[in-house]
Parts: C-alpha cells; sequence; structure tokens
C-alpha cells in the first residue's frame, strides 16, 4: 500500500468483496466510504458487508479496518477517518477495482490495520497562473489525491503571468488579466518562454465552490493563494492606480521575477479586503489563505514619495519594514474573515508576522527552522527535493523543464522534521508540500508525468514521517493501481510511455 499504515498485521480468514455491497453506520461515515470507493456500486443500508463505527477518542483522520470472513469492520475517529479507510479498503481490492469497469466481486486475504497520519498537512501545491489547469483536471488531481491521502491541494492563482479567478467587484481581472498574448517578437524561442503562444483561463466563484465541495467530500482543503506585493503584473494590466507607480503593464509573456509591485497604500489594502471576502465566499471554511511575499523587488516602492511618507508616517524605518507592516494587515483581515495566512519564506525574513502565520520554507529548511524556532508553523517546501517542476534525469528525452534533477528516491529519503532539530522546533512542523509550478508543465499530460510517481512518495514521507521499508517495491506494484486510473505518470525507468 502506498502510504504504508502505521500498523499491518494479516489475518488467516479471506474477505468476499461482491458487487453492490451494503455499507452500515453513521450518514456520514458511510457516504465517505463510497465516495472513497466510486466504482463499486456501493450501497447504503442497516447492516452488510462493511460496518462503520465512530470512535470519538481516534484522531479525525485516524482509522482501523478489519477484513475478514465478517466482512470489514471500520472504526473512524471522522469522516476523514473513514474515507482513509475506505481509500485502504480499495488498495487491499486488485488493480481492477479503480477502473469504472469493475465487476465488483473478489476475494482478497484478510488483515487488520490501525492507521493515522504523521503530518496534518500534506499538500500539493499548482501552479495555475502560468499555464491555467481546466476545473476537470483539477477535479482529477483531487482524485488522485484522495487515492494518496493527501490533503491540502494549494492554488496558485495569480502571478505575473496572469489572474484565474472570477471577482464580481473588480471584473478587470478575467476580462483583462486571464489571458496573456503571443510572445513578443524578441523573446520568441527564449528558454524564458514556454511555447510563444497566447494562453488564458479562470475560474468562475461558483468553480470554486464546486471544487472545495467536491475537495471537502475527499478530505481535501482547498488554500487559494494571491501572491502579492510582487508578482503582480497581471493585477497592474488592469488596475494600474494600485500599482507603486500608478504606470500599466502588460501581463507578462515570460517567466523570471518582475519588478512590477503593488502599493502598500490603503486602496491596495481594500482591494484585497474584497478579494478576500470573494474568495472566503465561494469556498466556503476557508481555514487558510496563502499571500505569497516572495521574490519582492521593493526598488519602486523606495523611488515613490507617497510610498516613503507612508512609511514614515507609520513609523517604519525601511522598505523591508513597510512590506513587513503590509502582509501583517492582510494577515489581520484573514484573521478577522477566520483564515490564517501562509506566506513563503522571505516574508519571514523580512520580520513582523503575526504569530499565527504559517511559513513555507522553499529555499531550503535552514530557513524552515528559523521560522519554527521562532514560534511559527512550517510547512516544509524547499526547492530540493520538492519541486516536481524539476526534472526527473539529465535524459534529452525529458520533457522541457527547469535545470536540476528530483528522483522519486531524492523525496522519499527526504526528512521533514530532522532529528537534529529541538523537539520545539520538530513540533512546528505541521506538515509537507510538493510544488507544481508550471512554467513548464503546459498541460494535463505533462501535469501527471511531473506528479507521479514523485507525489506517491511525498505521500509517504507525508503520512508516516518517513518513507517505511520496502517503499520501491510497493511503488512498483502501486503503478498497476495508476495504470488503471489512466494516469499518464513518468515510468521509474525513464522518460515516457506513450
Ligand atoms: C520560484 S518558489 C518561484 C516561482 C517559480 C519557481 C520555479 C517561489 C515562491 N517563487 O515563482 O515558479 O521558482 O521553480
Amino acid at each position: 500500500m502506498i502510504p504504508e499504515p502505521r500498523l499491518l498485521r494479516p489475518l488467516s480468514a479471506s474477505y468476499e468483496h461482491a458487487r453492490g455491497a451494503i455499507v452500515s453506520g453513521p450518514v456520514e461515515l458511510a457516504d465517505a466510504v463510497r465516495v472513497a470507493l466510486p466504482g463499486l456500486d456501493l450501497l447504503p443500508g442497516d447492516s452488510g458487508a462493511v460496518d462503520l463505527r465512530h470512535d470519538p477518542a481516534l484522531g479525525a483522520e485516524a482509522y482501523k479496518l478489519v477484513l475478514g470472513s465478517r466482512g470489514v469492520e471500520i472504526t473512524a475517529g471522522g469522516r476523514a477517518g473513514a474515507f482513509y479507510a475506505g481509500q485502504s479498503l480499495h488498495q487491499l481490492l486488485p488493480d481492477a477495482s479503480y477502473r469504472f469497469s469493475a465487476d465488483g466481486s473478489w476475494t482478497v486475504p484478510g488483515v487488520r490495520i490501525e492507521d493515522s497520519p504523521r503530518f496534518a498537512w500534506r499538500g500539493l501545491h499548482l501552479d495555475v497562473a502560468r499555464h491555467f489547469f481546466a476545473k476537470r483536471e483539477v477535479l482529477r488531481l483531487i482524485d488522485l489525491m484522495a487515492v494518496h491521502k493527501l490533503n491540502r491541494l494549494h492554488l496558485h492563482l495569480a502571478d505575473d503571468q496572469g489572474w484565474r479567478v472570477e471577482s464580481r467587484t473588480y471584473p478587470l481581472l478575467t476580462e483583462v488579466s486571464s489571458h496573456r498574448p503571443r510572445t513578443v517578437t524578441s523573446l520568441r524561442g527564449d528558454p524564458r518562454t514556454y511555447d510563444d503562444l497566447p494562453h488564458g483561463g479562470f475560474y468562475s466563484l461558483d468553480d470554486l465552490t464546486e471544487l472545495a465541495a467536491y475537495a471537502r467530500a475527499r478530505g481535501v482543503v482547498i488554500v487559494p493563494e494571491i501572491d502579492v506585493p510582487g508578482h503582480a503584473s497581471a493585477i497592474l494590466a488592469a488596475y494600474p492606480a494600485l500599482g507603486a507607480t500608478g504606470e500599466r503593464h502588460e501581463v507578462l509573456d515570460h517567466w523570471g521575477i518582475s519588478p512590477a509591485i503593488l502599493s502598500p497604500l490603503p486602496p491596495t489594502v481594500e482591494f484585497l479586503a474584497t478579494i478576500f471576502d470573494e474568495l472566503v465566499g465561494a469556498l466556503g471554511e476557508t481555514p487558510y489563505v496563502h499571500i505569497g511575499g516572495d521574490e519582492v523587488v521593493l526598488d519602486r516602492w523606495a523611488a515613490s514619495s507617497e510610498i516613503t511618507a507612508y512609511r514614515d508616517s507609520l513609523g517604519l524605518g525601511s522598505m523591508p519594514a513597510l512590506q513587513s507592516w503590509f502582509l501583517r494587515r492582510l494577515a489581520d483581515l484573514l484573521a478577522e474573515r477566520g483564515s490564517r495566512a501562509v506566506v513563503w519564506d522571505e516574508a519571514f525574513v523580512s520580520g513582523g508576522l503575526r504569530q499565527d502565520t504559517l511559513v513555507m520554507p522553499w529555499r531550503g529548511m535552514e530557513v524552515g527552522r528559523r521560522a519554527a524556532s521562532a514560534g511559527h508553523d512550517v510547512v516544509a517546501t524547499p526547492v530540493f527535493p520538492l519541486y516536481f517542476d524539476y526534472a526527473e534525469s539529465t535524459s534529452e528525452d525529458e520533457p522541457r523543464a527547469l535545470g536540476d534533477v528530483i528522483t522519486v528516491a531524492d523525496v522519499a529519503a527526504f526528512a521533514p522534521a530532522p532529528d537534529h532539530w529541538t523537539d520545539d522546533e520538530r513540533s512546528h512542523v505541521v506538515g509537507v508540500q510538493a510544488q507544481l509550478w508550471s512554467e513548464y508543465i503546459p498541460d494535463a499530460g505533462t501535469l501527471d508525468y511531473r506528479a507521479w510517481p514523485r507525489a506517491c512518495a511525498l505521500a509517504e514521507v507525508a503520512w508516516r514521517g518517513s518513507a517505511g521499508e520496502g517503499f520501491t517495491e510497493r511503488l512498483k506494484a502501486h503503478l498497476g493501481r495508476l495504470d488503471a486510473l489512466g494516469v499518464r505518470y513518468r515510468p521509474l525507468d525513464g522518460p515516457r510511455p506513450w
């Protein structure tokens, strides 16, 4: 199984799974099991092959599962635990159970499982700004995350190259900023572009509502990101007055760090407050909102007399201090809306964050350790080995990617909360997340190829804390499930299967 359960004991009796098996127990838990096994026509009923019980003493994501001649007994701490018990049951059935044509009658060896996750945050980040992914592609990614007991989908909704969500208050964000033109002639064929073609797309607020509900039913929380105050060219193509200079920018047609930056003045804060209202309104309960804070070029703040005067009026001594003040202001607004802010690590380094802000150390775990020892919760996100936009080998047959190599084995060897940290530092590591930046992920096929099977290793580390015994062998067997699911993963020995 991937991820491997904490405790798994074979039993001598076997379990016979029949088509149309009845699931009984508390309605919400039974529903979760049925959602976890979508192709198998499980039916609700008073007593039957799969029997569920709620045990509040278990954690919400914890479960016990016994498969034997009396059927399946599941004890779950909550809906998520029941869902994960269903996923584990699914993995105990043959690979064919993942096909829509599954006929649903099998005999499998009995087993007893007791399971719960090591980390609360088991995430994948998807950059829908550089290349847009259609709603149905995101729904499918949620399905695949659920199979692997991953539970946070971080959607990077805004960057220099595109704004990807409807705003009813600021309609130009989609009219102007959700698409970018063909690359300008001087950059055609430059490695800072992908294919020089026009590109666009966005989710309506109703799409977000649908995504959030679909995700929630599968234990996945959507974490929206609006990256500010840098990475803001797309916003400034629509509403230039929100920028430091007031000048109009273009939606960028190439990658890299742009000097475009939002102003920290009150109109920008009001704009973002409205965007947060719309996001939280559409997503429903939104425990986390990511506000970026990475790769900010502060030159244009320093060059603005209005911004300098504003900084002085706040009694702040430097532009980095003003940036911290700005991000803290946004985190306060989010707190009023019931959400915690999440930031990339530069925002921690410039100081002044709210204590409850989560930090994502992308530049390496040393800065993550500093954030943890300063009392911030940390989600491990270092480039190596968690940037899944990077290639898996130097073969010329790999699809075009960023330079470095990150293998499945690198991911499996990763320790999110290293042994040499203090207990206090380790206790602040709430999870681990891989990043799918999409400069070089232009479509759903390449997304599959970059994500899988590296995300299987991520799931193993996120669920268990470290890869369990026999991971490589279990992964080889697990690929049969991905085949049945139609995932265009990267084969272990090399570039591409199709
Ligand atoms: C750095 S990680 C970025 C992204 C790029 C990525 C490419 C981070 C917060 N910023 O804007 O897409 O590298 O790997």
